[in-house]
């Protein structure tokens, strides 16, 4: 299945620090790619061939302490 571009509103994000928290959050989970932060615009944004994943994606950074949900 072709990977899907998808967008997370992320808050808390407040520095460099929380978005490379974000980034390395997004990171660990397999089966995601293309992974960027946008510190300002308080966005994540993954593509992924498993929806899934979206859900396990939300959950981890919410967790990690930046209230996550899809955009
Ligand atoms: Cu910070």
């Amino acid at each position: 299945m072709a990977d899907q571009k998808v967008t997370l509103n992320v808050d808390n994000m407040s520095c460099g620090h929380c978005s490379g928290m974000v980034q390395k959050t997004l990171e660990g989970i397999p089966g995601l790619s293309d992974i960027s932060v946008d510190l300002e615009g308080k966005k994540a944004a993954f593509a992924t061939s498993d929806q899934d994943l979206v859900r396990t994606a939300v959950d981890a950074v919410t967790k990690a302490g930046y209230p996550a949900s899809k955009a």
